[in-house]
């Protein structure tokens, strides 16, 4: 074994810990190395970051690369492994976290610092470090997907015996425009898998998406176990759109899936839709149903013909189980309740129901999100309205002191075809092309929400026309990458020109991640021509 030698960049940062004692990684001088001239401020990042200044120099990720993390600082080591994994996914280098032997050239350092903005970071490219500086292990988490997408596709082998990646070297200082920068997806009219959900928690990730709401139920299906009333799953779960046989998420599934957006720093945000869009829960309990008849399975796509029983007691008691079950496995801070399109409802049973319902959610320590009609309630200020199609709503939920979600349909909602001609999707709002997907602007969208009034915005994907991820995908992918950078990039940086650029260059991991996207002719996609199939 060499001498034991450790770089300087290692020395500073372990200066005082207890650490230091342990470190045994041999480091040798890292060779010099003339990568050519690499420019970090024409990297196709998205979301675009706040501040890129490039310095022209390269940091060389090898065999030699270490990652290292504080001492005793479990959320931050936990970050450094996501990290060595996803770089394994892509160059299959297999990096080290907080080694204390082996050789080891260069280092990736992740650390603490005081940006105010939990999400904020600090990302240092230089020759023989990377640092990554951020308040949180979130900030930490947000930088190490900037760095992800600064991996080149193609290792050099020309600048050493052993392949090298040559990240190119500069600072960026980030931090997202909204806190809320979400996307939904409608599990009730056709069911998606745990896999399927995973693969699009992935891609969410990889964007700096940070909260997924899921439409648990519907009058096709109802998605989620509820213990205490357990007909929803096994009638209501049973079948979904076309009559397909639907499914459901166990608890375990659901925990699973909240388990894996967490390590993301993905919010989950489940959805029970009431007192409309509720045939599927009423076919399993008919008490609960207000029109007296007696429902059966719905398969078709028609909305706003359902609705709950308001003025009676058992419903109040069946929401309070339901509430109470999905909130003790739903670490996240809200719990949203539908509200939407309840056509067959009176006006005064709706106040009437979601006045009652609020309450039943804060119990459970929940903070409340409705489709914009609830803001006809007497809602608390602490409640959110997700505005989706009336602005006279949004602007209601704004003068009761309501903080707005912007999913405006016209503009941010994924089941809406690209064009009269590209595959699957409805059009009862508008067509959305890619471009249009990505020019408008959230903060003055409507005249009556203004900046401090809007929480973030989400793009919802409902799937009354898609039974198949590859479906699904074709319409998220790409006006997904859009919404993700409305959410975190200001305006005043952000140009389609120069966007469509930054978007074609994805397709190298859009191939990677086997995801199918719509080809719009829109965007000079860039083909990828990469030496292996390896998946991040
Ligand atoms: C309206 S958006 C709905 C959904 C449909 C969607 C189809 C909303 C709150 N309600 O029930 O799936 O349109 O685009």
């Amino acid at each position: 074994m060499k001498t034991p030698s450790i770089p300087r960049s290692l020395t500073r940062f372990l200066a005082g810990s207890a650490l230091l004692a342990g470190v045994a990684a041999c480091m040798d001088p890292a060779p010099q190395i003339d990568f050519p001239q690499t420019d970090l401020a024409a990297q196709p990042l998205i979301p675009k970051p706040v501040s890129v200044t490039a310095s022209g120099a390269a940091f060389g990720l090898d065999q030699y690369t270490a990652i290292y993390s504080p001492q005793d600082d479990a959320p931050r080591a936990a970050v450094a492994a996501f990290l060595s994994d996803k770089i394994q996914g892509k160059t299959g280098l297999r990096l080290p976290v907080n080694a204390q032997d082996g050789e080891v050239h260069r280092a990736i350092y992740l650390q603490a610092g005081a940006q105010d903005n939990p999400e904020a970071y600090h990302l240092r490219i230089s020759p023989d470090s990377i640092l990554i500086t951020s308040a949180t292990a979130n900030g930490a988490m947000l930088a190490a997907q900037t760095l992800r997408q600064l991996i080149p596709e193609q290792a050099n082998d020309t600048l050493a015996p052993y392949p090298i990646w040559p990240l190119a070297g500069g600072e960026i200082t980030d931090v997202p425009e909204f806190g809320y920068r979400g996307a939904m997806l409608d599990v009730a009219r056709h069911f998606f898998s745990v896999e399927d959900v995973k693969k699009y928690l992935d891609v969410m990730a990889y964007y700096k998406l940070n909260v997924l709401h899921l439409h648990l139920t519907d009058d096709q299906g109802w998605r989620i176990e509820i213990k205490s009333w357990p007909r929803l799953t096994e009638v209501g779960g049973s079948t979904e759109v076309g009559g397909g046989p639907g499914g459901f998420y166990t608890q375990e599934d659901y925990k699973e899936l909240v388990r894996y957006a967490a390590e993301r720093y993905i919010t989950i945000v489940p959805e029970v839709d009431m007192p409309g869009h509720t045939n599927a829960a009423s076919v399993a309990y008919p008490v609960l149903n207000g029109n007296g008849k007696t429902p059966e399975l719905y398969t078709g796509t028609r909305v706003g013909f359902s609705t709950w029983d308001t003025r009676k007691d058992t419903v109040y008691q069946f929401i309070d189980d339901v509430v109470r079950e999905i909130s003790a496995i739903t670490p996240g801070p809200y719990f949203h309740i539908g509200g939407d399109e309840s056509h067959v409802t009176q006006e005064d049973d709706y106040v009437y129901f979601i006045n009652k319902v609020e309450p039943i959610v804060q119990k459970y320590g929940k903070q409340v999100i409705g489709w914009d009609e609830v803001a006809h309630a007497d809602l608390d200020n602490t409640t959110i309205a997700q505005f989706w199609a009336d602005e006279d709503n949004a602007t209601l939920a704004v003068e009761k002191g309501m903080k707005v979600l912007l999913s405006p349909a016209r503009k941010a909602y994924l089941d809406m075809q690209y064009d009269s001609i590209s595959e699957y999707g409805l059009h009862w709002a508008a067509y959305i092309p890619v471009d249009t997907a990505y020019i408008w602007n959230p903060a003055t969208y409507a005249a009556g929400i203004s900046r401090e009034h809007i929480l973030g915005i989400e793009a919802p994907l409902w799937s009354e026309t898609i039974a198949e991820i590859s479906e699904l995908e074709y319409l998220a992918f790409p006006r997904l990458l859009g919404y993700a950078e409305l959410g975190w990039t200001p305006e005043s940086q952000r140009s389609w020109e120069e966007y469509k650029l930054r978007l074609a260059a994805q397709t190298p991991y859009f191939k990677r991640m086997d995801i199918r996207y719509y080809p719009s002719a829109r965007v000079p996609w860039e083909e990828p021509d990469l030496p292996e199939p390896l998946r991040d």
